[in-house]
């Protein structure tokens, strides 16, 4: 038997917050897992510490499913974003392990190559549409296949998603969450002159997706919707919260703008009747927030049934393991649509060195045994958690408003 012999916690800070388990077993080989939830770091760290990491010593490192299936409904207390976080990063780690054990980079172990990359979208962000462009033209130029655009909305001093930063983009802020001021009525005024101008830069041979980050009420993600049709949208993400799934009906009437939400997910049943009923093309949830490889399969095979296809979350705050994770998910899947991919820090690398690349618009995990991933321990040892939280979204009369 590979037992598990101990498992610790990493909590680091290499430019923003991450947390790690990490699994180690009686034939020496360990594992990691990504268990970064964004704001709510410690809540994860101590779950897995406190709660779950007992249950783990003595099991057979090679029980994956049982262990997931005993972590889920062991705990009576199902679902949730810490608990389904925790239950990720114990699942990843176990894949890790099996495919080291076996000699293999885990994608081989998902049923090998159903491509050759991953076709990964960029983040180009300005304040202005002409430096949304201007940041766009630059990651064509580095042969990006699809770009995400952002751009700040004239009328309101900062908005949610758009980085000060060309490269590097990092929501989680300030130690207290810093309040944005929103204008629904501004924005659906500029995000279509953004799309107009973005296709007379670009062209029409790249994909064009925007990120409305729940901020939409139903009809007017589906006014949205319409307004970029003519622009031919790769996707629209987050148009509203997908708390009532049936929201996604009315937009779906009204627009042919595909539909992308789930990066907030943590379970296929938060997805059932967006699915089920074909109202989204894209399901956003990922290996970190939806309780690891073994439940995305699920929630995929799922999706593949009904004509949907995936396009993780990709952000910073999902450490580099996930991202291995995700492309080893994203090689092999049959119904992979796009990788989100958003560049971590020289620092955040450092830490989790990796054998995943970039080649023109795609990805590939690399061939190492294993996820392709490490932890520098002594150097995460250096970062001190630091807390960090995402802005709040307030209208201008001040009422609360969604993300
Ligand atoms: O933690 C929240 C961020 O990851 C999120 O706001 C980024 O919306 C996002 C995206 O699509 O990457
Ligand atoms: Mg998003």
């Amino acid at each position: 038997m590979l037992k598990i012999t101990s498992a610790k916690v990493v909590v680091t800070c290499p430019g923003r917050n991450f947390v790690t388990l990490k699994i180690e077993t009686n034939d020496g080989v360990h594992g990691l897992g990504d268990a970064t939830l964004n704001g709510r770091e410690l809540a994860v760290a101590s779950y897995l510490t406190d709660h779950v990491i007992p249950c783990l010593i003595g099991r057979d490192a090679h029980t994956i499913e049982d262990i997931w299936q005993f972590l889920y409904r062991g705990a009576y207390w199902r679902r949730g974003p810490v608990t389904m976080a925790a239950i990720a990063a114990v699942d990843t780690a176990l894949w890790d392990i099996k495919a080291k054990v076996a000699g293999l980079p885990l994608y081989q172990l998902l049923g090998g190559a159903s491509r050759s990359g991953c076709m990964v979208y960029g983040h180009a962000n300005g304040a202005t549409i002409d430096k949304t462009i201007e940041a766009a033209l630059v990651y064509q130029a580095e042969g990006y296949r699809a770009i995400r655009l952002q751009s700040g909305v004239p009328g309101l001093s900062s908005t949610y998603g758009v980085s000060k930063d060309r490269y590097f983009y990092e929501p989680a802020d300030a130690a207290l969450p810093t309040e944005n001021v929103w204008s629904t009525e501004k924005y659906l005024r500029s995000v279509p002159e953004l799309f107009r101008a973005a296709r007379e830069a670009l062209g029409w041979d790249v994909h064009l997706l925007h990120d409305a980050h729940h901020r939409l009420t139903p009809i007017e993600a589906a006014r949205l919707g319409k307004d970029l049709e003519p622009y031919r949208p790769f996707w629209l993400e987050d148009a509203v919260a997908a708390d009532n799934q049936a929201n996604f009906r009315l937009i779906r009437q009204h627009t042919t703008t595909p539909l992308a939400v789930g990066e907030v997910f943590n379970s296929i049943w938060d997805a059932k009747q967006l699915i089920e009923e074909q109202l989204i093309d894209y399901i956003r949830a990922t290996v970190v927030h939806a309780g690891g490889i073994t439940h995305l399969r699920r929630i995929a095979s799922f999706a593949d049934l009904h004509n949907v296809r995936t396009g993780c979350h990709g952000a910073t705050d999902l450490s580099p393991v996930c991202m291995a994770a995700a492309l080893h998910f994203g090689l092999s899947v049959p119904n992979f649509g796009v990788q989100e991919y958003m560049r971590h820090t020289e620092e955040t690398d450092a830490v989790f060195p990796h054998a995943y690349s970039f080649d023109r618009g795609l990805m590939h995990p690399g061939d190492a045994p294993g996820l392709g991933v490490d932890l520098d321990e002594a150097l995460a040892a250096r970062y001190e958690y630091k807390p960090a939280y995402l802005p709040v979204n307030r209208l201008e009369d001040g009422t609360m408003w969604n993300w």
